[in-house]
């Protein structure tokens, strides 16, 4: 994985001006927002503009806390007046409308479970690699929304037979002389009762950084439909011709030769996200010792739900069915787990997720120009260690009690320096024994 930078704890304070509401007087919801801070184990792709990664820990949780939600901003966060602010909805409507962000609230509120993740989740692993922001596992994130139906608000402007598309509009700060980010999604989509425009995530005011006040939610297609800091809705007849849409944003449909380039014509904008799992733990390369373990993350699919989730300690030979954990719903991810008993040895522990079409996550990348939807099944290697070492017995716990190893939490260069020590000190470790006491040490009593 590339550089892996992480939130330093103090760091937002810095941004915190920015991100402050202007406006003398606005609604005490609106307070809440500015209390807005990212923990530290976010992993920092860029600060200007903000671009953080969730940790593999995040995997866990059924719900992320806004604290770990990914953030991926192509331009500056903008400031926001609460007061002043107004959605346009406009193009081909018969009753164009502006409406504040209180009128906005008086149509029927709904509420669901949603994952959000980005198109280039998984970027990073491609081979060879491709430009743009190197996420790993983490630029995905589930949320509870609640807000208006998009449906809702184009019936009041009274859509026309017409419409097509319709395009969204953020108040971004535009970056130099970039392109505006907006992207549009057919009508079909925009009327679906659970496509809506979120004001709440994970019941508080939506949070800057997710875009404040409004935002678009796009249940099951890929983050870069749900617009931030919506301003504008222009339904339009035709295909939207605006750089996100037209050049950004496109798949093959399948996996072409790596490091080829295809002609953006030929390519289809990015909608539903693919079925995928992320093991959460153990972590790749880990040393543990044997006995029952826990392998657990989450999974989730886009306009197919989810099916099933598998998991696999022998690289794919066998694979037996794990146990989904949370109940959120429809489009929401599942968090999962599966009880294993770990015997001393080396292994490939492998999840995969099939959806309820029966398409499996692929073993093989499916190499595409922009490096989207990766969904490569993981693999996580791990040496589990014998947990009655003999030479643990005989070396460690000949002299000492237990507690000593268990009240140092080292690193295994620690626990090293510590074997030979001892062996200095008149230990009988056996010569052909000493690193795997140390892998033992290491694995049992780690930081
Ligand atoms: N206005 C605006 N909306 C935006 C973006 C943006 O840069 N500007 N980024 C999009 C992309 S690519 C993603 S993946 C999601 C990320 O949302 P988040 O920052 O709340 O996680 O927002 C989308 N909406
Ligand atoms: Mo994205």
């Amino acid at each position: 994985m590339p550089n892996r930078n992480h939130l330093a704890r103090r760091s937002f304070l810095g941004a915190s001006a920015s991100l402050l509401l202007s406006g003398q007087s606005v609604p005490s919801s609106a307070q809440a927002v500015n209390a807005e801070a990212k923990s530290s184990t976010m992993i920092v792709h860029s600060r200007k503009p903000e671009d953080y990664e969730m940790a593999l820990d995040g995997f866990l949780q059924p719900i992320t806390p806004i604290d770990q939600f990914y953030v991926r901003s192509h331009h500056y966060t903008p400031v926001v007046d609460l007061e002043t602010f107004t959605l346009r909805v406009s193009g081909e409507v018969s009753a164009p409308f502006s409406i504040s962000l209180r009128d906005l609230k008086k149509l029927p509120r709904v509420e669901l479970v949603g994952v959000m993740e980005c198109a280039g989740n998984g970027r990073a692993f491609y081979v060879p690699r491709v430009a743009g922001l190197q996420w790993g596992y983490g630029s995905v994130g589930n949320a509870r929304w609640a807000g208006v139906r998009l449906a809702d608000v184009l019936k009041k402007a009274n859509i026309k037979g017409t419409a097509k598309n319709i395009v969204f509009d953020g108040a971004d700060q535009v970056i130099g002389t970039m392109p505006k980010f907006q992207r549009s999604i057919p009508v079909k989509k925009a009327l679906d009762p659970d496509t809506m425009l979120a004001f709440e995530m994970n019941g508080q005011p939506l949070p800057i950084a997710h875009g404040a006040p409004l935002r678009v939610v796009v249940p099951g297609w890929s983050g870069d439909c749900w617009t931030k800091w919506l301003t504008g809705i222009q339904v339009i007849d035709h295909e939207f011709e605006g750089f996100f849409m037209k050049t950004g944003y496109r798949h093959p449909g399948k996996g072409v030769p790596p490091g080829s380039t295809v002609d953006p014509a030929l390519m289809k904008p990015v909608e539903s996200v693919r079925v995928k799992s992320v093991i959460a733990t153990p972590r790749d390369n880990v040393i543990m010792p044997q006995g029952p373990t826990r392998i657990a993350g989450a999974a989730w699919s886009g306009e197919v739900p989810l099916g099933k989730v598998e998991v696999s300690t022998d690289g794919g030979r066998s694979w037996a069915a794990a146990r989904l954990t949370s109940s959120n719903g429809r489009w929401g991810w599942q968090t999962w787990d599966h009880a294993w008993i770990a015997t001393p040895g080396s292994y490939k522990i492998m999840a995969r997720a099939t959806d309820a079409n029966g398409y499996t996550q692929p073993t093989e990348q499916e190499w595409n120009p922009s490096g989207y939807l990766w969904n490569v099944i993981q693999t996580v290697r791990a040496e589990v260690v014998p947990l009655t070492s003999a030479s643990y017995r005989s070396s460690c716990l000949g002299c000492h009690n237990e507690d000593l190893m268990r009240g140092q939490k080292l690193t295994r260069v620690q626990w090293e320096r510590e074997v030979e020590k001892m062996m200095r000190w008149g230990s009988q470790v056996p010569a052909d024994q000493k690193a795997s006491l140390v892998d033992y040490l290491s694995a049992r009593f780690k930081p």
